[in-house]
């Protein structure tokens, strides 16, 4: 089954991580669950690192293209964009939000039922090192909070 290859693979990144990397900790995952017909979903969280980090990427066995966006008021038109990397400064939690930062789930195959565990892999750089930092998100029912307009 391809979650349980993927978990694999993920805890052997995690056993593979020097024991230099910076502490990553990432608190309050959730992912938003798509109403019938939609093909992308975000996922959210608080993530602090305690040296200076970036996230650099993210990927996950529900999607097979996973983004890192923000969206942001424009002219009072909310846009969004993909960034290349959110900064984790040292000490402070960075939120990933609805309205703000936040990992694009794309092309789902499937959708995302309220109460689904979605896994999440970050790719976090520090001081010249990458680690990967394994997340679950459990789906929220969606139209809670401002919806995605893609
Ligand atoms: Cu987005």
């Amino acid at each position: 089954m391809k979650l349980n290859g993927f978990l694999a693979a993920a805890t052997l990144a995690l056993a593979a991580q020097p024991a230099a990397a910076a502490p990553v900790s990432v608190s309050d995952a959730w992912a938003r669950a798509t109403m019938p017909g939609q093909k992308v979903s975000a996922a959210y969280m608080q993530i602090r690192a305690d040296a200076p980090a970036r996230l650099l990427s993210a990927t996950s066995p529900v999607a097979p293209r996973v983004e890192v966006h923000e969206m942001k008021m424009d002219g009072g038109v909310m846009r969004m964009r993909q960034l290349q990397t959110i900064d984790l400064p040292a000490g402070k939690t960075v939120s990933l939000e609805p309205g703000g930062l936040h990992i694009m789930l794309m092309n789902l195959p499937k959708p995302i039922a309220a109460g689904d565990v979605i896994p999440l892999a970050l790719v976090i750089e520090s001081g010249g090192e990458q680690q990967t930092v394994e997340v679950r998100a459990e789906a929220r029912a969606p139209g809670k909070g401002p919806m995605h307009g893609h």
